[in-house]
């Protein structure tokens, strides 16, 4: 079995990849919930949603969504003045209704993922790095923000001064997410935000520890090309978090610990010695994943290192 630790757009990506390379069965993914967040009452997992909605092949190609969603819902809560930056498409919404509805009627987030990944036709198993509710709360110089008011509403805009993972230290593993680690033929970190979407699943009490306890097995992708984030704003994480470095060979120090074997970009290659001296095997690959033949390409490069 396959073991992934994902994020958003850029895991699903590579959770895409790796179902191509290796089988959906033989995939098993822990998925950030640090970006969770709740909208008209409503239990909203986006990475969860993303990587679940890539596996079915449902999702939009923007790369977060249901495919050819429509926006009526939201617009009518507009009209009544409600807050809409957030964009729930009508299909996506009766996602966040069953499970905010499920988890009502006591079940466990973990539940609830398998019963509508099972639902959506995903064989793969995609855990959330915990049950209880984590929120993500980014400090800035415009005030104490949730994760998606920073970046959606505000366009990741501000700089960042303090990044919180409220509920994390308290939180534990979903049940047989440590078994699956433990038992993993290979762990592949996903290029995901070392900072907000990695970082808290490795802050999941005992999910760094169980990880480093495989670390020769364990092999992360970067999420950096060129000194700049493949998606998303991982830059302006990575310097609220206190790295000022943003680079390959900062990646590949902040998973030093947990994953012996690092893939950068070829365009990085300059930076394959500096990783070597810390410690960390660097693999240089074109790590760019623009269409789902390239996905599957690089999952299959990754795991022909390990292999
Ligand atoms: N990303 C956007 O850029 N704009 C949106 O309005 C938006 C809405 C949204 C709704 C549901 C969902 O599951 C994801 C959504 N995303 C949206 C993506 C999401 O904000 C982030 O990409 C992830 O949280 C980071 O992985």
């Amino acid at each position: 079995m396959i073991l992934a630790l994902s994020g958003g757009t850029g895991g699903a990506k590579m959770l895409d990849g790796l179902a191509q390379a290796t089988g959906q069965e033989n995939l098993t993914a822990v998925v950030n919930t640090g970006d969770d967040g709740d909208f008209y009452g409503l239990r909203v997992c986006p990475d969860l949603d993303i990587c679940s909605y890539t596996l079915a092949g449902v999702v939009d190609d923007r790369g977060w969504g249901y495919a050819d969603d429509t926006f009526r819902c939201l617009d009518g809560l507009a009209t009544y003045g409600r807050p809409a930056w957030f964009g729930l498409g009508d299909r996506d919404l009766a996602t966040h209704l069953h499970r905010t509805m499920r988890l009502a009627e006591g079940a466990a987030l973990h539940e609830v993922t398998a019963e509508i990944c099972s639902r959506l036709g995903v064989t793969a198993r995609l855990l959330p790095m915990c049950n209880e509710d984590i929120r993500t709360e980014i400090t800035t110089d415009e005030g104490l923000l949730t994760f998606q008011e920073y970046l959606i509403r505000d366009g990741a805009r501000a700089d960042i001064t303090g990044i919180r993972f409220a509920g994390l230290q308290t939180s534990r593993p979903v049940p047989g997410a440590l078994d699956a680690i433990a038992a993993a033929e290979t762990i592949v970190i996903a290029p995901s935000s070392p900072v907000v979407s990695i970082g808290s699943i490795l802050g999941v009490p005992g999910v760094r520890d169980a990880v480093a306890a495989r670390r020769d097995r364990c092999i992360a992708v970067s999420p950096i090309i060129a000194g700049r984030p493949v998606e998303g704003p991982a830059h302006k994480f990575l310097a609220g978090a206190g790295y000022d470095d943003c680079s390959a060979r900062q990646m590949a120090e902040i998973y030093a610990d947990v994953a012996a074997t690092f893939v950068l970009d070829t365009r990085d290659a300059d930076e394959a010695p500096a990783i070597a001296e810390l410690g960390v095997s660097p693999v240089t690959r074109d790590v760019l994943m623009p269409d789902r033949a390239s996905r599957a390409r690089l999952a299959g490069e990754v795991l022909d290192v390990l292999a």
